[in-house]
């Protein structure tokens, strides 16, 4: 008797929050797609905001904030995901922090470099909802691979691309796709060459633009472009009230 329940118990707990949360925060896909704050001309814009405290290219950006303090601003005014980085030695993010986020009704990115199904396991039970693939360092049957796990543990998928030669690693699998404006070798920001990447991209699959995202004006175009998601970090994080930042 204990063993049946048991099994109920552990597949209850694969495909659900390790948390119970105030309300169900939805999906990451249907939350940047059909919610978020009005810019300008009043349709509606999915930005993801994320907790950052330092990066490889800027060094530190925030060694102050709180990620209770800030996520909850984010997600109070009407951020449509919240992104936590999770890498300590590069990033000087960890665990705790996405722990620490969970309280939020909104959908939970893990920002991490995944290359081991073992992290999806992870991710499920921080209380991530969508994990983020990053082409650029798995080959294009790992990104499979791991999107089909991670799918049937319950958790999203965003797979980040960078070049154009990355456009073979998208697949049935990851129906959201983010490109990044910085290139992660060289951290050059090139936001010309992230709008014509676009345009190659399947119709289908939802559009994140990230990385280096710094006015109203930016998101705008890339909206021109067709996407529905703007992952912002560094904008929001470098100011002394990232909360307030977010507000502006
Ligand atoms: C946010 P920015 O320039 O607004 O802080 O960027 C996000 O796009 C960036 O942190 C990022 C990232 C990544 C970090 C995008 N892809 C992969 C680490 C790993």
């Amino acid at each position: 008797q204990i063993i049946a329940r048991k099994r109920e118990e552990v597949a209850y707990r694969k495909k659900h929050q390790p948390v119970e949360r105030l309300r169900d925060q939805g999906s990451f896909h249907r939350s940047v797609y059909s919610l978020g704050v009005f810019l300008q001309d009043k349709a509606y814009t999915g930005i993801i905001a994320e907790f950052k405290r330092r990066s490889p290219s800027k060094g530190v950006i925030n060694a102050e904030a709180s990620v209770e303090d800030v996520t909850r601003a984010y997600a109070g005014n009407g951020a449509s995901a919240i992104s936590v980085l999770t890498d300590r030695d590069f990033f000087g993010g960890s665990t705790a922090d996405l722990e620490a986020a969970r309280f939020n009704q909104v959908p939970l990115l893990r920002k991490d470099f995944i290359i081991d199904p073992y992290q999806l396991t992870e991710a499920r039970a921080m209380g991530a909802d969508v994990i983020l693939l990053i082409a650029a360092c798995l080959s294009p049957v790992q990104v499979k691979d791991l999107a089909a796990e991670a799918l049937s543990l319950g958790l999203e998928v965003l797979l980040e691309l960078h070049d154009e030669q990355e456009l073979e690693h998208v697949c049935k699998e990851t129906a959201i796709i983010g490109i990044n404006n910085r290139d992660l070798k060289t951290f050059t920001v090139d936001i010309d060459r992230s709008l014509r990447m676009a345009a190659q991209l399947p119709v289908d699959k939802l559009k994140v633009a990230e990385s280096g995202i710094d006015k109203v004006e930016n998101v705008m175009k890339f909206r021109e472009h067709g996407f529905q998601g703007f992952l912002i970090g560094e904008q929001f994080m470098k100011a002394d009230d990232p909360a307030r930042a977010f507000q502006q």
